[in-house]
């Protein structure tokens, strides 16, 4: 039986459940109580000595010997409590007639589930009340993880990630995009901007992938016309932020354009709403639980996306007060304070933001045919923060080489990339999410390790 399926409609039945010992409280000799937990649900399991139920006095003090975590199998009766239970997710009991210990945890644990699993308003609540407890910190959790994905947040959280992964994929079948896997190991940068980490290939010079863009790109070449991938993408930015991972997994696209690159911001516009409705409709349980530990407000989105200029957010941000450099990029400040007006005045936290300044695109972007200063690429935004770069690309060899060297890349070490545009190429855009900082930004939670089963920052590799 699974924990989370313990309802009222349960009582009566006997069940056998495994779990972890979440708390043992020990009440009198005759009595004790253990806190059963599988994955996001907990479960008070109720030891009363009793010869009619065949429960001695020697079960009970075994019981309460049990270390925090232990793994344990119960065999008992659903009932229903007395009075409504505040510990537990699940509002019946169970009444132990017998109990197994699996595998004992070590007495001592690094982290105390209890207090890694509660929300910042009980701890302030529970110190004012005089309580002692710890505040788990962030390194120690990641030292630790194997203990803190236990947390009933963290169980949430990557399971929200696995739908929004498996939505990402759902979506692109139906449109009939194609799966690919583009090598990680590469002789070059694949794009410039984010710094590369390097490594020997059979005694040549190699790097990581800091992204699949000119694979995707060429898989295009290649005749297929729409093309997504997942996988790592690897970046050595010295980033110490709450947003910069060094792996992250990337969601990629990659299609042909029929006659304007919005057909790509269409797609985004159909894959998102799908996930942000599905995360909604189906996920209630995991999103209340993340809720519960880290507060948060529903994401405001439309039905159909809202699309801005650049032009139009500079303008927005300068009657706020914020001047931005016209052809220059947007920094976070400013990123976030464009999102803010942007709810303010349409009602949305996620929105399209088109027509970048070329120069602050990279070498492969689109210029735009009516002004090439400007350029056919977009970013995308939740609360503030983005998610999603993407672009038309170009698709003629001779632009693309002049471009290419414009942007201080020596085009003879892209040469086979450029040369893919001189075979027959359609005109093709794309675009690229981080999963992590989707997950991150649906839920608000304050910081992209949250989001990353085992992150890799510029400070964490050995675990
Ligand atoms: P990507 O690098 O993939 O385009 P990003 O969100 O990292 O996505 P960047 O273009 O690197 O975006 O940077 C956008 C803004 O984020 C920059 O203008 C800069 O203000 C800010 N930023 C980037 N890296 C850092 C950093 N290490 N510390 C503080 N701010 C940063
Ligand atoms: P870009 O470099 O903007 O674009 O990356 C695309 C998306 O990936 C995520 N992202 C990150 N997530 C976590 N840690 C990081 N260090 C990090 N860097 C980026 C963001 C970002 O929006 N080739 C283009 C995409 C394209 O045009 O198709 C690219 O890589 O969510």
């Amino acid at each position: 039986t699974e924990v989370g399926g313990l309802d009222e409609a349960a009582a009566g039945r006997s069940v056998l459940i495994r779990g972890a010992a979440q708390a043992i409280r020990p009440v009198s000799k005759k009595m004790a109580f253990v806190v059963l937990r599988e994955s996001m649900s907990t479960v008070q399991c109720v030891l009363v000595a009793s010869a009619d139920a065949g429960v001695s006095t020697q079960m009970v003090r075994f019981a309460t010997s049990l270390s925090k975590e232990s793994i344990v199998d119960v065999e008992g009766v659903v009932s229903l409590p007395k009075e409504p239970l505040k510990a537990t997710t699940q509002q019946v009991e169970i009444q132990v007639r017998k109990i197994y210990c699996i595998n004992r945890a070590i007495p001592t644990l690094p982290i105390n589930l209890e207090d890694a699993s509660r929300s910042e308003a009980e701890i302030e609540k529970a110190e004012q009340a005089g309580e002692k407890l710890v505040r788990v910190g962030q390194d120690t959790r990641l030292n630790y993880r194997a203990i803190d994905l236990r947390t009933p947040a963290n169980q949430a959280i990557f399971r929200i990630q696995c739908q929004v992964e498996n939505k990402f994929r759902e979506y692109f079948l139906s449109k009939n995009f194609v799966g690919i896997h583009s090598p990680k190991l590469i002789a070059g940068s694949s794009e410039g901007g984010a710094a590369v980490f390097k490594l020997q290939y059979n005694g040549q010079p190699a790097c990581l992938a800091q992204s699949p863009q000119l694979y995707k790109q060429m898989a295009i070449c290649g005749g297929f016309e729409r093309v997504f991938e997942v996988g790592p993408v690897f970046r050595a930015e010295n980033s110490n932020t709450h947003r910069h991972l060094c792996e992250f997994v990337g969601l990629d696209a990659e299609m042909e354009i029929k006659e304007h690159y919005f057909e790509v911001c269409d797609i985004i516009d159909g894959l998102f709403v799908a996930i942000f409705k599905h995360l909604n409709e189906n996920c209630k349980k995991e999103l209340e639980t993340i809720n519960r530990q880290y507060p948060f407000e529903p994401l405001k989105y439309l039905e159909k996306t809202l699309k801005l200029t650049y032009e139009e957010g500079i303008q927005m941000l300068k009657e706020a007060g914020t001047e931005i450099e016209p052809m220059g990029d947007l920094n976070t400040e400013a990123e976030k304070k464009l999102g803010r007006l942007v709810k303010e005045k349409y009602g949305t936290e996620f929105f399209i933001l088109y027509r970048y300044p070329l120069a602050v695109r990279p070498f492969y972007t689109m210029p735009c045919y009516d002004n090439p200063a400007y350029s056919n690429s977009f970013d995308v935004f939740i609360r503030g923060e983005e998610i999603i770069s993407g672009a038309q690309r170009i698709h003629l060899p001779e632009l693309l080489t002049k471009r290419a060297t414009e942007c201080g890349i020596d085009a003879s070490t892209i040469s086979s990339y450029i040369e893919s545009f001189s075979y027959g190429a359609p005109p093709h855009g794309g675009f690229g999410v981080g999963l992590e900082r989707v997950v991150m930004l649906f839920c608000a939670l304050n910081n992209i390790r949250k989001t990353s089963l085992f992150p890799r920052d510029p400070q964490r590799l050995l675990l």
